[in-house]
């Protein structure tokens, strides 16, 4: 049996039926190894067999750069990326940068590294009525890749469209009026736009309690150049709390979603005060609803920022790209799977900046005896009731080989895939994972230990 996968999802009932009978254990373990030879063979877990991803990315993992000052860090608004790059806008400028340069000393000039203004050089910004660019989004259709660039001016704000091969300009479009403002954009797989006005709805001074959905007709765009936006099916979306009501989001900086596009993750806040829900906001797409905010300065999903005298610390646009994969060479020494902007504005001097990165995984090694254990791959937690205690929905939970204690007492009913890395994990000597074995745990299931 060695190498072989097993699996388990367990629902209500089953979890009942398994705890009414003494031989709980047995149960589980026959349960989750058929399952794991009858339907997974040695394939990897997929979408297709476990709807419900595991994209929770709220760890933080590190600062990197970290209180930077470099010949990039001015006015940074943003970032997104393709398979090998990434591509960070300024107020004024794009940048293309091959994902294995180091963040803190890349050099304009370096093999691969593009630095310009968006639009041609006869042309400026100015001309066409822009001040700003926004946190950017990136599409693959068809072959070619392409950069989103939400552009804001007095009075109008559009769309200006970059091939991502050169940073070659390949279109434009102006937002309706309504659209007073257009911070960043948000691409689903359809390559639909999402974006929310910055703070003002446009006709009246409130906050920006929605954002708004537009759709892209790409098919027209690669036969004639020419951008048609529409406005798509709901038009205008609300941000709704966890209990589904309305909730403003002032100064919303940045805005991606997960890969299967179940979570929307939004970022906001400015750098001279405080504003109405700041920070990282994420939402459940298919209920508009909140699941998780940041904090600020303590917990798990730390995003620390200090706006007004004397920082004047401005959050910024966000990227999921998972880099936990990769070695560090590939990487520059970035890290985790969810990449926030922080921006040290310091007026009259040039401003620094901050990445900071959140991870979906909880690390376990029985055998870590240092300070500051917090479950990154660095501090690792010591055992799996630790990990319970500080899993959410959409997490991971990763064991280092060795044997642990007893597993766990109590129930456990979040969403969550527990596995083994590097090598067997035995628990207690009732439970035995073999280095590609795994536990899904369905977020409406429940999983029990004894
Ligand atoms: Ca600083
Ligand atoms: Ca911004
Ligand atoms: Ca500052
Ligand atoms: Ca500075």
């Amino acid at each position: 049996m060695a190498g072989m996968k097993c699996y388990g999802y367990f629902d209500r009932d089953t979890i009942a039926r398994m705890k009414n009978r003494r031989a709980t254990l047995t149960s589980l373990i026959i349960f989750i190894c058929i399952i794991g030879v009858g339907v997974i063979g040695h394939l990897p877990v997929s979408a297709q067999i476990w709807p419900e991803p595991y994209e929770g990315y709220y760890l933080m993992r590190g600062n990197y750069p970290d209180d930077d000052e470099s010949h990039w860090s001015d006015e940074v608004q943003g970032l997104t990326h393709d398979e090998n790059n990434w591509y960070i806008t300024t107020r004024y400028e794009v940048w293309k940068v091959p994902l294995h340069y180091n963040l803190e000393t890349f050099e304009n000039g370096d093999p691969g590294v593009i630095h310009r203004p968006p639009i041609p050089s006869e042309d400026n910004l100015f001309n066409r009525g822009y001040n700003h660019i926004g946190s950017p989004a990136y599409y693959q259709y068809q072959e070619n890749g392409y950069l989103l660039l939400p552009m804001e001016g007095a009075g109008h704000c559009g769309l200006i469209l970059l091939n991502t091969r050169d940073l070659s300009f390949a279109g434009e479009a102006i937002f309706p009026a309504y659209q007073s403002d257009a911070p960043w954009f948000a691409v689903d797989k359809y390559g639909n736009i999402f974006t929310a006005n910055n703070w003002h709805d446009g006709s009246q001074n409130s906050d920006v309690d929605h954002y708004y959905n537009y759709t892209f007709n790409w098919p027209l765009f690669v036969e004639t150049g020419t951008i048609e936006l529409g406005e798509g099916i709901p038009h205008t979306i609300p941000f709704l709390d966890e209990y589904g009501i309305p909730i403003p989001i002032p100064y919303t900086q940045g805005g991606v979603f997960s890969e299967s596009g179940d979570l929307l993750y939004v970022s906001a806040g400015m750098y001279d005060g405080h504003s109405t829900n700041d920070g990282i906001s994420v939402f459940d797409t298919r209920t508009g609803r909140l699941v998780e905010h940041s904090t600020n300065g303590y917990g798990y999903f730390n995003y620390e920022f200090h706006p007004g005298w004397s920082k004047y610390e401005e959050p910024e646009g966000l990227t999921i790209w998972d880099l936990d994969q990769k070695s560090t060479d590939e990487t520059g020494g970035a890290y985790g799977q969810l990449h926030v902007v922080l921006l040290d504005v310091d007026p009259a001097l040039h401003d620094d900046i901050y990445v900071s990165h959140y991870s979906n995984t909880i690390y376990i090694d029985t055998s870590y005896n240092g300070e500051n254990k917090d479950g990154t791959p660095e501090h690792p937690l010591n055992n799996i009731s630790e990990a319970f205690s500080l899993a959410w929905n959409g997490s991971r939970i990763e064991l280092k080989t060795g044997t642990y204690p007893k597993p766990y007492r109590g129930s456990f009913n979040r969403h969550t895939q527990i596995l083994a890395s590097e090598g067997d994990v035995n628990m207690g000597n009732y439970i035995f994972l073999s280095s590609t074995g795994m536990l899904n745990i369905g977020k409406n299931g429940g999983l029990s230990l004894f």
